[in-house]
């Protein structure tokens, strides 16, 4: 039997009887955690709006509410910097300081970030997460286009999306080789994989008594980062505050932690290829992204294929070679439209072999080797199993046509998402739920991969 979720007079979307429930539980989730004009990941442990979360959210969200998925993205762009960068946090304002640390008084972006741009009378943090915002405001736009032409959605986003994609290649290039270089852990989104084990020893820590975390008040300690950790992220983020927020351009940079990550290049790439289609949509020229998304694609494969390994490997910009340990982020260029068959054919290879266990020892994809030194089926993204991540694998794989590895990985997402409590992430191998529950992106997903029909090639 087949249910019908409807709101805002919004698309109807069907899912089965037990996909129904599921549905329910989602969007009971978003709806607790929608603020009014956005939505947080988590009241407890992230009570403000995230950058690429708000992406994955609106992904979601379009197939409860359009109305409610522009907003997400337009709240979030409303924050934009002046020099194009989108922050990867926007800070509420009625949410007391204690309640998430780096809070606004640590970042000072009004003052501290007056010369690059940033908003006057929003408070934001300096540095940027992954960018799948072209992408998720394209998919927003297309689940009901009369909605987005009638309050003018993409005219309005287009160009903010083209100034974010700009700050990125132009700004960001460090490594001059036409990728886009992370400057701080919580960039990539992946905040202590081990890939940044080696780059992250060269910093030296803020002082422990220096600041004060608030995340180990929500989760359990052994799920999140170690002190160590902290106080690397916190000279890192304190030296870029205290430089403006200025971008350098170049590897010679002030930059002390520069790393070309495949996970944000490839969802530049994607988004690229969205900004096309956004272009057309308008009207456009579209050459202009397709012969970027080309140019990147190329730098890509050939600063960050390694044939031998069979994925692709973070390059660390300071030392001038590669990063040596499989991170997740390494197979999510299958996310990227044209990428050579024989490359993406390696890299299932890779994510069904005994690294990474899809359809095999693994419930979900893990974020890091399961034969790794550093593997830890508990902490964060030094090996549990995050529903974004998976989500990205699961549309990749679909997009290169492996269609029953997707429905495998899209029906074991959507066990392990209901069955966890809609949990931040996973133990990849048991799926028991880790860090917090309720959490928004894993709701939100769970229900983008509800509307998908069984078999079908894209959403
Ligand atoms: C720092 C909000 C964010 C996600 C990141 C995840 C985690 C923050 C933190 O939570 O990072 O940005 O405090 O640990 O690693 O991917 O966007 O959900």
């Amino acid at each position: 039997m087949e249910h019908v979720v409807q709101q805002d007079g919004c698309p109807r979307v069907r899912f089965t009887e037990r996909g129904a429930v599921t549905a329910q539980h989602a969007r009971r989730v978003l709806s607790r955690n929608w603020t009014g004009s956005s939505t947080v990941p988590s009241h407890s442990l992230y009570p403000h709006q995230w950058s690429w979360d708000s992406a994955f959210i609106a992904i979601g969200l379009r197939h409860l509410s359009a109305l409610r998925a522009q907003r997400e993205l337009e709240t979030l762009l409303a924050a934009q910097w002046g020099d194009g960068r989108i922050p990867h946090i926007v800070f509420n304002p009625a949410i007391p300081h204690e309640a998430y640390f780096p809070s606004p008084d640590f970042w000072r972006s009004t003052t501290a970030g007056a010369a690059a741009g940033a908003p006057t009378r929003t408070e934001t943090s300096g540095i940027v997460q992954p960018p799948v915002h072209a992408l998720a405001a394209w998919l927003v736009h297309r689940a009901d286009p009369g909605a987005s032409w009638r309050r003018g959605f993409l005219p309005r986003l287009y160009p903010r999306l083209a100034a974010w994609h700009r700050y990125l290649t132009e700004r960001r290039d460090l490594g001059g080789h036409g990728l886009v270089s992370v400057i701080h852990p919580w960039e990539p989104g992946m905040d202590n994989s081990p890939c940044w084990d080696g780059p992250l020893a060269r910093i030296t820590p803020a002082a422990a008594h220096s600041f004060r975390r608030a995340d180990l008040g929500h989760g359990a300690a052994i799920d999140r980062p170690t002190d160590l950790d902290y106080g690397r992220y916190v000279r890192l983020a304190a030296d870029y505050r205290d430089r403006g927020y200025h971008d350098h351009g170049q590897a010679e940079t002030a930059h002390p932690f520069a790393v070309e990550d495949p996970g944000v290049n490839s969802l530049l790439i994607a988004s690229e290829h969205a900004l096309a289609g956004i272009a057309l949509a308008l009207g456009r020229d579209p050459a202009g992204h397709l012969d970027r998304a080309r140019r990147l694609t190329e730098a890509l494969i050939r600063r960050m294929w390694h044939p031998d390994m069979g994925q692709f490997l973070c390059h660390d910009v300071r030392a001038g070679a590669p990063i040596r340990e499989r991170g997740v982020a390494g197979l999510l260029p299958l996310i990227v439209p044209g990428l050579p068959g024989d490359i993406a054919a390696a890299l299932l290879r890779t994510a069904t072999g005994e690294h990474f266990g899809l359809g095999g020892s693994a419930r979900l994809v893990p974020s890091y080797d399961l034969r790794g030194p550093a593997f830890d089926p508990h902490r964060y993204w030094r090996g549990p199993a995050w529903f974004n991540v998976n989500w990205l694998l699961e549309r990749g794989l679909r997009q290169h046509g492996h269609l029953e590895r997707a429905d495998e990985l899209r029906s074991a997402a959507l066990t392990a998402a209901a069955a966890s409590g809609f949990a931040e992430y996973v133990d990849p191998y048991t799926g028991e739920a880790r860090g917090t529950r309720d959490f928004s992106w894993t709701a939100a997903l769970t229900l983008d991969l509800l509307a998908e029909p069984e078999g079908g090639t894209h959403r």
